[in-house]
């Protein structure tokens, strides 16, 4: 139970998952490092509140009832109980795991967003939105799909998910469909209420400077503030959600309502546990949101003016992680590419601490990460089982075995000194929100004990030496106390375990990295110790695969099925192909552009004066500079269009298989040669 000193109250949150479906692997991208840096900072000695709920409103959870055939409160009371429960069996310790649904919220976010009307940042505006004349209703949302205004790329009403990430707002998706029944909808006018997030302009640019987190998250949101900064409509035509005061056609937007679920949750707990919430919302504290980088925008811009608006602390630290593949494939799961945390983990007897070891050791947190079995393997047996386990039995086994107890002596300084060195750099790393980093000065240290016990061979010194073997024991004993504390944060469970095996008392998640420095008491008994890392066999991994591989193959025989194919298109004339002016160029310079880990910016010798300025949405499969000197397909006269401030000219053609597939002549061609 935490319980902050006064003066220093530290606040953790976790990105809500939305409370209609399971729990996969992508989820756990930014639970499980949450997780581990909430329990170092207890290993520091910082208490600090950890919360987390179900986002239960909005019309994703609508949309997924409908389907269903259910309704939102049934749909939301099973999943929330879905990821409680999955939380609670990888051992992500929330101190509340609450409901944005819950009486509380819907308080709280009536309070906030009067405050915001009484201090006028919100005002009422006519609007054209979607509606579809054959449901008879306005389309919010997630209930119209169309093309986004500013990339052209398919897009859903909120959000332009698939190309530049923006976030759309009412009215704004072109060629709007009902989602429901799948006709042309149509723009009726209607009047809703909007937030001044203009306003906060220079505000947001000031917060943006001092914010801490990761530099991925500040960066997307200082673009896009320095580019465009258009008031948010903060209501919809929706039944479920949070009721907008007044109004009992509207409800708020749902994310008005999700982020004050981290105030809510904060109250809910501090209620029980006697303490109080303002100290954390509303006085000195460091709120610290861990979020994935796809919301960075709500929580870097809406969240921090909404904040401003109403009264409230600021964030202090937005930390966001990368995105996830599976097997070197972009996550996806209507196409099969999906690690279900149930059914293809846990369900299959793998231990939650592997996962969690994998999810945090594989790369630095803000990069992209990828899960493949074999690769899981090969970290659990050679890592795990071949450097800390190994080190941790081969020890424990020697001591119990040859002393029964912990040695006679006194640990050697040398060796106190590689463990406080460890602390130091562990710490280190934790604050910079480098797990990775983390876990590799950890294994350091498990390798520093293995090469201690292999060269000091304390199996011949037990005949030769006993003293000296003593002092090797015990050297060894230490390290493995080290290691056991300094990696709880990360393999709790297992910890736990090996925690017993050293004879200690007490509860390992409540002790400190210092208690790595204080030496084990000779005599204390030493308990026969089991392995707690054992080996994934081949044909473990081999099952796990054809799982896999049976999945996305259903997944493609079922697109295959319900999506218009190709062949299915109208027939053109070659008058209608002739429109299209397709020429070859070469690529004669190629940079990423800020703000956008999907596009690059393109110059394109096709043989005029000037090369032509094309954004290409190839940047997750190409980089700049494997770009430059190649040859590619252009269609040159694309209306010319702006992605991200950037003048494009033109389309690059590629084959579109999961991610794009460049096409380049069969031989060098000159420059502008036509393609017909
Ligand atoms: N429910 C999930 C997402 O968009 C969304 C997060 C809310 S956090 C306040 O990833
Ligand atoms: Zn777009």
């Amino acid at each position: 139970m935490p319980n902050f000193p006064i003066n220093d109250p530290v606040l953790v949150t976790c990105g809500l998952p939305y409370a209609n479906g399971k729990c996969h692997i992508g989820h756990l991208r930014t639970y499980i490092p949450a997780d581990i840096f909430v329990r170092s900072l207890h290993k520091q000695g910082q208490d600090a509140l950890f919360v987390c709920g179900s986002d239960t409103h909005g019309t994703p959870i609508v949309v997924s009832a409908e389907q269903l055939d259910t309704t939102p409160e049934q749909l939301i009371e099973k999943y929330h109980h879905h990821f409680d429960e999955v939380f609670k069996n990888l051992g992500i310790k929330f101190d509340f795991f609450g409901s944005t649904d819950g009486q509380v919220n819907h308080n709280r976010t009536n309070e906030i967003v009067n405050k915001l009307i009484e201090n006028n940042y919100v005002y009422p505006k006519k609007i054209d939105l979607a509606y579809c004349g054959h449901c008879e209703r306005f389309l919010p949302d997630r209930y119209v799909e169309g093309i986004c205004p500013y990339c052209e790329s398919p897009a859903r009403g909120d959000e332009c998910d698939q190309g530049c990430g923006r976030h759309l707002e009412p009215g704004e998706i072109k060629d709007p469909l009902c989602k429901i029944c799948g006709n042309k909808a149509k723009y009726r006018e209607q009047e809703h209420f909007f937030f001044r997030l203009s306003s906060f302009r220079d505000f947001l640019l000031e917060h943006l400077d001092t914010l801490g987190g990761t530099a991925n998250a500040r960066n997307y949101a200082r673009e896009w503030v320095t580019q465009e900064l258009k008031d948010w409509c903060i209501t919809r035509n929706l039944e479920w959600g949070v009721r907008f005061p007044g109004h009992d056609e509207l409800v708020v937007y749902v994310w008005v309502d999700a982020p004050i679920g981290y105030i809510s949750f904060t109250e809910e707990y501090c209620n029980t546990a006697g303490q109080d919430w303002k100290q954390i919302w509303q006085g000195d504290s460091r709120i610290i949101h861990f979020i994935g980088l796809d919301i960075a925008y709500h929580h870097c811009i809406f969240w921090p003016a909404m904040l401003k608006g109403a009264g409230y602390s600021l964030p202090w630290a937005v930390v966001a992680s990368g995105m996830v593949k599976v097997e070197d494939k972009t996550f996806s799961k209507s196409r099969g590419y999906v690690v279900w945390v149930n059914e293809d983990y846990l369900d299959h007897g793998f231990h939650p601490d592997l996962l969690r070891y994998y999810l945090a050791s594989y790369t630095s947190h803000t990069k992209e990460l990828n899960f493949s079995w074999t690769v899981f393997q090969e970290k659990v047996n050679n890592e795990l089982v071949g450097s800390l386990g190994n080190f941790l039995y081969r020890t424990l086994h020697f001591a119990n075995k040859n002393f029964g107890s912990v040695p006679e002596g006194q640990v050697s300084p040398e060796v106190l000194d590689e463990i406080r060195e460890t602390i130091q750099n562990v710490i280190e790393a934790m604050d910079e929100y480098e797990f990775k980093k983390a876990i590799d000065i950890i294994m350091g240290l498990s390798a520093y004990g293995n090469t201690y016990f292999q060269s000091n061979e304390p199996w011949h010194l037990i005949k030769q030496d006993p003293d000296a073997c003593s002092r090797v024991v015990k050297d060894c004993l230490q390290i493995a106390k080290a290691l056991v504390l300094l990696f709880e944060p990360v393999i709790p469970t297992k910890m736990t375990e090996a925690w017993e095996q050293l004879g200690l008392k007490g509860d390992v998640s409540q002790k400190t990295y210092e208690d790595g420095l204080v030496e084990l008491e000779s005599g204390s008994i030493l308990p026969k110790p089991v392995i707690l890392f054992n080996k994934i066999e081949d044909k473990k991994i081999a099952e796990m695969e054809i799982i896999m591989n049976n999945r996305v193959a259903e997944a493609r025989a079922k697109e295959e099925k319900t999506a218009p194919s190709p062949t299915q298109l109208p027939k053109i004339t070659f008058e209608d192909f002739k429109t299209m002016d397709i020429r070859i160029g070469t690529v004669v310079n190629a940079e990423t552009i800020k703000g956008s880990d999907k596009l690059l910016k393109l110059k394109v010798d096709i043989g005029e004066a000037e090369p032509r300025q094309v954004v290409a949405g190839i940047a997750q499969t190409q980089g700049p500079e494997e770009m430059v000197d190649k040859q590619v397909v252009l269609l040159a006269n694309m209306k010319p269009a702006k992605l991200f401030g950037v003048e494009s000219n033109g389309m690059i053609m590629a084959a579109d298989e999961d991610g794009a597939v460049l096409l380049h002549p069969e031989r060098k061609v000159e420059n502008g040669t036509v393609v017909r």
